[in-house]
Order: C-alpha cells, then sequence, then structure tokens
C-alpha cells in the first residue's frame, strides 16, 4: 500500500482558524472518495506562541520538511505581537526553509456576472526579494535590503514558461529595472536567457507601475504575469479586486525542484483579519480555492475540479459572505460549499 498523503494544517491567527474550520472537512471527504492522506494539526500561530515562547521550533519544523507532503494554512498576524515577530518566525520561516520559490496566485472569477471570462495567472517568487528580512533601523535611517539569486529567479520563471507553454498563452515579466538596477536587471537577463528555450511563447516585459495602470484599465488584456516577490505580491493583491476582494483569492506556493518531502503550501491571500475574527464574518472561500489548487497539485484532478464547481455553485445560488455584499456567516458560506460535496 503506498504511503499516505501527510498534510500538516497550521490555521495560524484571526480568522485562519475560521476558514481553516470550513475547509479542513474536505479532506475527510477526499479520504472517503479513496485519496490515502492523513492530516497533521500543528498549533503554530499567536496564541501558542503568546502561551509558551515558541513560534516554529526547529524540531517542528524538520518533523513537518522530512514527515509532510504539504501545508494547508490560514493566516498569521495578531495585534498583541505588534512587531509581527511570530509571523516571520512561522509563516516566512516555511516558504524559506521549505524552499517554496514558486507562490501561483491565480485570478479566474466565480462571482456571477463579475469580470466574466477573466484568466489571469501570477506567479511570484515567493522566497527572496525585499522579504529576505534583512535591514537595519538606526537613527534617522532605515534600511530594507532585497536579495534576488540566479537559481531562484531561473526556478520561478521557468515554471512561468512552462505554464504558458502549456497553456498556449502569452507571459510577461514585471519589473522596475529602470530604478532596481541589480535585482530587477537579473530578471530580465535571465528571462531573455530562458525566452529561446519556449519558441512558442509570446514574451514581453513591462514596467510594473505602467502594468497596475493597465491592469485597472483593460484586465483582458493580460495572461501569465511573472513578478518578484514584492511586485507579485502587490499585483495579485489588485487582481484580487476581479474576484471579489481578498476573501476570494486562493495561492498555491510549491518547490519546483524538490528539495524536500514537504514541496508545497495552499494559503489563501488574504491575512489573519483581527478587525472581523471571531465574529462569523470571514469569507471561506479563498481557502477553500487554494485547498482545490492543492489537490491539483497532489494529482486529485477530480477533487480540485468537484470543490471547485461546489465553491462555484455556492455563489451561483447567492451565498455571499459580508465582504461581498452579504449576510451569510463564514460557516452557513462553507456549508453551502461542503453541501454540494454531499458533506
Ligand atoms: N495567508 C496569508 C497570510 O497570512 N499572510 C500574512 C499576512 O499578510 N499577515 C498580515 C495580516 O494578517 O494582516
Amino acid at each position: 500500500m503506498s504511503r499516505p498523503v501527510r498534510i500538516a494544517l497550521i490555521p495560524g491567527d484571526g480568522v485562519g482558524g475560521e476558514v481553516m474550520a470550513e475547509a479542513a472537512p474536505c479532506l475527510d471527504w477526499a479520504a472517503v472518495r479513496g485519496r490515502c492522506l492523513e492530516a497533521v494539526p500543528l498549533p503554530y500561530g499567536a496564541e501558542h506562541y503568546l502561551a509558551t515562547g515558541e513560534t516554529l521550533p526547529e524540531h517542528a519544523f524538520t518533523a513537518l520538511r522530512d514527515g509532510c507532503d504539504a501545508v494547508l494554512f490560514g493566516a498569521v498576524g495578531d495585534p498583541r505581537i505588534p512587531d509581527g515577530r511570530h509571523a516571520e518566525q512561522i509563516l516566512l520561516r516555511l516558504r524559506q526553509g521549505l524552499e517554496l520559490t514558486v507562490n501561483f496566485r491565480p485570478c479566474r472569477p466565480l462571482l456571477p456576472g463579475f469580470q466574466a471570462g477573466l484568466d489571469l495567472e501570477i506567479f511570484r517568487e515567493n522566497t527572496e526579494g525585499p522579504y529576505c528580512l534583512q535591514g537595519t533601523t538606526e537613527p534617522g535611517r532605515a534600511v530594507d535590503f532585497a536579495i534576488h539569486t540566479e537559481p531562484a529567479v531561473r526556478r520561478l520563471l521557468e515554471t512561468a514558461f512552462q505554464r504558458a507553454a502549456e497553456r498556449g498563452r502569452p507571459l510577461l515579466l514585471a519589473h522596475k529595472a529602470n530604478v532596481l538596477k541589480h535585482g530587477h536587471g537579473l530578471w530580465l537577463r535571465v528571462f531573455e536567457d530562458l525566452r529561446p528555450q519556449f519558441p512558442g511563447v509570446a514574451t514581453r516585459t513591462m514596467h510594473a507601475d505602467a502594468l497596475l495602470c493597465a491592469l485597472v484599465q483593460e484586465p483582458k488584456g493580460f495572461a501569465i504575469i511573472a513578478a518578484d516577490n514584492y511586485l507579485g505580491d502587490l499585483i495579485s493583491d489588485l487582481t484580487a479586486a476581479y474576484l471579489g476582494g481578498m476573501g476570494m483569492a486562493p495561492s498555491l506556493s510549491w518547490a519546483p525542484h524538490r528539495p524536500f518531502r514537504c514541496a508545497a503550501l495552499a494559503e489563501p491571500v488574504h491575512g489573519s483579519a483581527p478587525d472581523i475574527a471571531g465574529q462569523g464574518l470571514a469569507n471561506p472561500v479563498g481557502m477553500f480555492l487554494s485547498l482545490a489548487l492543492l489537490f491539483g497539485h497532489l494529482g486529485w484532478e477530480p477533487e480540485a475540479t468537484a470543490l471547485e464547481a461546489a465553491v462555484g455553485g455556492a455563489l451561483q445560488t447567492g451565498f455571499r459572505t459580508r465582504d461581498l455584499g452579504g449576510t451569510h456567516s463564514t460557516t452557513e458560506m462553507g456549508q453551502a460549499v461542503r453541501s454540494r460535496l454531499g458533506r
């Protein structure tokens, strides 16, 4: 018998626990359908940190890296820890420590009558740029470094090129090499270097500021967009608006070079939203769609398709959480999705 796919569940902070509670039963549904899996709940987040002083201890990171296949993550961020130290040591540690270079953020709207037919995919580098967390604050001066290494840039761009080739769609690289000459100069060089390997892919590069303006004016003029960590974060937060808001936006990160057993992490794009946490107001759709991306990544296409269709069905029949202008609670939306899976 093949070993079970082990999926670590880390709800994290704020609304993370609420959206996790809605999506996690879909793992039982997949298991009932015959997928051999094991869920591994982990407590790491603000509450655990405040109670124990532990963020993500090294032994737990190693056990997860070597003993799990993927992570389903909620959100981190808590006003009781204003410097966000625990968030860095949990989420950024996972992204960087597992070398999850690729962060995939699709934008395919599901709300009826809203941006129908839009099909954007953002490939965001996930471990470097200014998110390397190196810098200093001195009297009257603050410095944040941004690191871009050729292996990570190449892995991200190769993945985006492969996707563009598979889907027969154009690929655009967003950059600011006119100002960030060193880092984004490297991105342009690697992009140019890879182009001959994908002769069927139409390519374009664009300054990120001009791209943001054009994405607002004419989103259907774009297809697959690759960018560094910082720009990719901003671009995909903008495109989340075309889905109906941050609560609707899914993401999947993975390590194309598979250095460790644990090579994928699914999480909604939204953060912990402490202002609405604990009130049943969070939208679980981004979490459901992230899990659907993870199912697809595991090769469980029927489950990925069924879960995405269940979300689409719930939205078609009028289920709306408050961020979408409705009155349904997190649980009502979750039940509406799961009932379409027979759960
Ligand atoms: N699921 C993405 C996530 O948790 N990102 C961390 C983040 O943006 N935290 C800030 C916040 O929660 O406001």
